[in-house]
């Protein structure tokens, strides 16, 4: 009888020690396993005199009752440890405020393209996509400038490894596809998009710049039509106050060639510094389509005439947001593309 205390008070604490499942069935298989030792107990009540086996039945059946219950009742506090570990280690708490999602915004160059856009389609011109990678000829020969022609060199040229395949230059091979997709229709269009130069890359200069092409093909086109849809598309970007200038130039596919300056009153520094003093900004390139090129384009210019001109978008938000370095713009700084 003394052995079955000890074994109930041994088994007890056993069990008190056990701290996982795997403990646990240890625990059952050392106390009820096939050769356990509360069997053995229960296997021994036939050896026991007859005058103490009842008693001592009976105390063996208390205490594999007890045991057992204890053994449930130790597998649920495992159970239940389990789970409260398992909720403070990863643990969530659902009352704090969620992380906001960054909610990305449209490129500064990419809505500067847009109100451009904008204010053309008002004026009446439609969007014409023209591919970025040319031909030689169509970015140089059939804007009038043959091979060897002095005026390429005003575009330092991406070269491809495919011969006579370059990067475009300018917007203005556009003219050229637009020309004869249309002809003999009239043509009212802008061509925006990516042009490459290789270029030295200054605050001013990038190789990588958008232009925005303009181009009107039509009978009795004059310069007056040219200037008339510059004045109105710089009084709608720049205000209503904006006087335009025009300054003789020379580019091979216009004739007259003209360059546009924006007046821009001199009030603070910023302002003296991008007009360099003189009260006018350059915004674009521009002129009366060469006779070469609209024969080129299909147009017989004896019965056809149009004016073109070809703008830089960044150099225009430059001037509108004040800023001073056109690296910024593929630059990918968060805190720049973030204030717009
Ligand atoms: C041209 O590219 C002519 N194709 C424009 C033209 C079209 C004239 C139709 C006549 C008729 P130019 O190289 O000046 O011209 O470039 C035009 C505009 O692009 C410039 O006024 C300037 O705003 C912008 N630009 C030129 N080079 C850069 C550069 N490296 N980085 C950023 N913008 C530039």
């Amino acid at each position: 009888m003394s052995d079955l205390a000890n074994l109930e008070k041994s088994a007890l604490a056993a069990l008190e020690a056990c701290k996982d499942e795997a403990a646990l069935r240890a625990w059952h298989t050392r106390y009820f396993g096939d050769n356990g030792e509360v069997t053995q107990a229960l296997r021994g009540i036939g050896t026991i005199p007859s005058e103490q086996r009842r008693a001592y039945g009976q105390e063996v059946n208390r205490i594999k009752g007890s045991l057992l219950t204890a053994h449930e009742a130790a597998k649920e506090r495992i159970k239940e440890q389990a789970l409260a570990e398992s909720l403070t280690s990863g643990a969530l708490d659902v009352t704090l405020p969620g992380r906001a999602v960054p909610r990305g915004r449209l490129h500064v160059a990419t809505r500067v393209m847009r109100r451009i856009g904008a204010i053309f389609a008002d004026l009446g011109f439609q969007v014409y996509r023209s591919r970025e990678v040319e031909d030689d000829e169509t970015n140089f020969g059939q804007l009038n400038m043959p091979p060897h022609h002095p005026a390429r060199d005003m575009w330092d040229t991406f070269h491809t490894t495919t011969p006579g395949v370059v990067l475009r230059t300018h917007t203005s091979p556009g003219q050229i596809h637009v020309m004869r997709e249309y002809c003999p229709r009239p043509i009212r269009v802008i061509l925006p998009g990516m042009v490459y130069r290789y270029e030295q890359v200054t605050t001013r200069s990038e190789m990588m710049f958008h232009q925005v092409e303009g181009l009107a093909v039509g009978h009795n086109i004059t310069m007056a039509d040219l200037k008339g849809t510059i004045l109105a598309f710089a009084r709608r970007m720049f205000g209503q106050e904006r006087e335009i200038r025009i300054r003789s130039s020379y580019f091979p596919f216009t004739e007259p060639s003209i360059e546009v300056d924006v007046s821009w009153p001199v009030v603070d520094a910023e302002s003296e510094r991008l007009t360099k003093g003189t009260g006018w900004l350059e915004i674009m390139g521009a002129g009366m389509v060469h006779p070469v090129v609209l024969r080129n384009g299909g147009y017989d210019p004896a019965q056809y005439s149009g004016f073109a001109f070809g703008m830089g978008p960044q150099r225009m938000t430059m001037v509108l947001y004040g800023i001073d370095d056109i690296r910024l713009f593929w630059g990918n700084d968060l805190r720049f593309l973030s204030q717009f």
